[in-house]
C-alpha cells in the first residue's frame, strides 16, 4: 500500500555485495538459435520484442545454430579467435606494465573481447568507430600496429599522439577510429553527426557510436537518438551492457526498468539484444544493422549483453563493492573458451594448438612491448617534446599559444 507522510529518497541497489552469493538469476537466458532473423527493411513496429531476448549463436555443446549462424567461414573464426586471445594477452601485459609503474593507466577488455574483435568485421574501409576505453580490440582486429597502441601507453618519443592524450586513448583515422573522448555520451552525438554528414555528401560510410551501460544516464545519449531517428542516419548505436560503471551496478542507470536496447523502441529504432560473449552472435548482429546502414535505413540500437570480468581500470578495486566470485558465475561463460570450443567441435582446432597458439601470441606481444620500450616509458628514456603540445591542434597557431612556445623556450 502506498505509505502517505515522511518521503524516503530511493536509491537501488545491486543483488549481491561482497561476501554475498553471485545471483544472476535475474538475467533471462533465451536457447541459442531461438531469436528470429527478420530481413533488413523489416518494419521496426513488428520486432518490438527482440529488445528484450538475447540473440544466440553458440549453444552449451559449442555448435553454431539457429538463423543468425552460418555467416563466417573457419578462417574467419580462426582469425577472430587470434584476435580476441591477442587482446587478452596485450591487456595481460599492460596492466602489468602500469603496475610496474611503466604507464599511469590501464583499462582491460577481459570477458568483453568479442565485442570489439568481432563487431569490427562487420565494417567496411573508411566506416569510423566513435570508441570508448573498452573497444581496443577495433583496433586488434584491424590490423593497427600493437606497437603504436603501447607508444601511445607509455607516452614516449614514438606516441603518435605525443603524449597529449590519457593512457589508451588511441586515434587513427585510418583504422575508422575517431580519437577517444574521456568525456563518455559525447562519443554517441558526435558518430550520429559524422553519420548525417555522411549521408549529406551522398557518401557511402557508415559511423558506430559506443557507450556503456552507465553512461546511456547521460543525456547526450538521448539527444542522439532523437537525430539519429529522425533523420535516419546511417548509423549503428552500440550499448555494452557489462552491468557495471566503475562501482555501480547497471541498475543505477536504470538497467532494472526494462532493457538497454528498449530505449531505442521510443524513438522507433529497431532495438536488438545480443549475446555480447558470443562472437558469431556480435558478427552477426553487427553485419545486419551495417547493412541496414548503408541501405539508408537509418540506425539501428543494438545492446550487447556482457559482464565486465576485470577492474573498471587500473585505479579500481571491485573488490570492495562486488563478490569476488560473480564473474566466474556469468551464465553467458567467457567469449574465448565459448570460441575455441566451437572451432574444436567444427574440427579445425584443439587443446594442443590452443596452447600453442596462446604462447605465440604471448611473445609476439612481449616482442611488440620490448619494441615499444626501446621508444622509453613513463618515466624511463625517449619522450615528446614539449613543443609537440603545441602542434597540430590547430590549423594555424593562435598569438597566445604561439606566445606561451616563445615562454617555454622550446
Ligand atoms: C561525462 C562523464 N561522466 C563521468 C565520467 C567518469 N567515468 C569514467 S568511466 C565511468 C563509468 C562508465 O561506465 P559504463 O558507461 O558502464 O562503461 P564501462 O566502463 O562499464 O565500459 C565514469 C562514471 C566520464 N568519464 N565522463
Ligand atoms: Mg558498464
Amino acid at each position: 500500500m502506498a505509505d502517505a507522510g515522511m518521503l524516503r529518497f530511493h536509491v537501488p541497489e545491486p543483488e549481491v555485495r561482497p561476501g554475498g552469493t553471485p545471483d544472476f538469476s535475474n538475467v533471462t537466458i533465451p536457447k541459442a538459435g531461438s531469436v528470429p532473423r527478420p530481413e533488413i527493411d523489416v518494419d521496426p513496429r513488428t520486432i518490438r520484442d527482440m529488445a528484450f531476448s538475447i540473440i544466440r549463436v553458440l549453444n552449451r555443446n559449442g555448435e553454431a545454430v539457429g538463423p543468425w549462424a552460418g555467416l563466417l567461414s573457419d578462417d574467419e573464426l580462426l582469425e577472430g579467435l587470434r584476435h580476441m586471445m591477442t587482446l587478452r594477452s596485450f591487456d595481460q601485459r599492460m596492466q602489468m606494465a602500469q603496475r610496474q609503474g611503466k604507464t599511469s593507466f590501464y583499462m582491460q577488455h577481459l570477458g568483453e573481447e568479442a565485442v570489439s574483435c568481432a563487431f569490427r568485421k562487420a565494417l567496411a574501409p573508411g566506416d569510423m568507430n566513435f570508441p570508448t576505453y573498452r573497444q581496443a580490440g577495433l583496433l586488434i582486429a584491424d590490423g593497427y600496429p600493437m606497437v603504436t597502441m603501447m607508444n601511445q601507453i607509455y607516452s614516449n618519443e614514438a606516441d603518435p599522439l605525443k603524449g597529449r592524450q590519457l593512457p589508451i586513448m588511441y586515434s587513427s583515422k585510418e583504422h575508422g577510429f575517431f580519437s577517444i573522448s574521456g568525456n563518455l555520451a559525447t562519443q554517441y552525438i558526435q558518430a550520429v553527426g559524422w553519420a548525417m554528414a555522411s549521408a549529406i555528401s551522398n557518401d557511402s560510410r557508415i559511423a558506430a557510436a559506443w557507450i556503456g551501460d552507465g553512461s546511456t544516464a547521460e543525456s547526450d545519449f538521448h539527444a542522439a537518438l532523437v537525430f539519429a531517428s529522425t533523420y535516419k542516419a546511417p548509423v549503428v548505436l552500440n550499448v555494452v551492457n557489462n552491468q557495471w560503471a566503475i562501482s555501480t551496478f547497471q541498475g543505477i542507470a536504470r538497467g532494472g526498468s526494462g532493457t538497454f536496447a528498449a530505449r531505442g523502441l521510443g524513438f522507433g529504432i529497431p532495438s536488438l539484444r545480443v549475446d555480447g560473449n558470443d562472437y558469431l552472435a556480435v558478427h552477426a548482429v553487427a553485419k545486419w544493422a551495417a547493412e541496414r546502414a548503408r541501405s539508408n535505413l537509418g540506425p539501428t540500437l543494438v545492446e550487447y549483453v556482457t559482464y565486465r570480468v576485470g577492474a573498471h581500470s587500473s585505479s579500481d578495486d571491485p573488490s570492495a563493492y562486488r563478490p569476488k566470485a560473480e564473474s566466474d558465475a556469468w551464465p553467458l561463460g567467457d567469449p574465448v573458451v565459448r570460441l575455441k570450443n566451437h572451432l574444436i567441435q567444427r574440427g579445425v582446432w584443439s587443446d594442443e594448438r590452443h596452447a600453442q597458439a596462446e604462447a605465440e601470441i604471448l611473445e609476439t606481444v612481449i616482442a611488440a612491448q620490448r619494441e615499444a620500450e626501446r621508444h622509453g616509458t613513463l618515466h624511463a628514456g625517449g619522450k615528446p617534446s614539449a613543443r609537440d603540445m603545441f602542434e597540430g591542434v590547430y590549423a594555424e597557431m593562435p598569438p597566445h599559444l604561439r606566445r606561451q612556445r616563445q615562454q617555454a623556450g622550446v
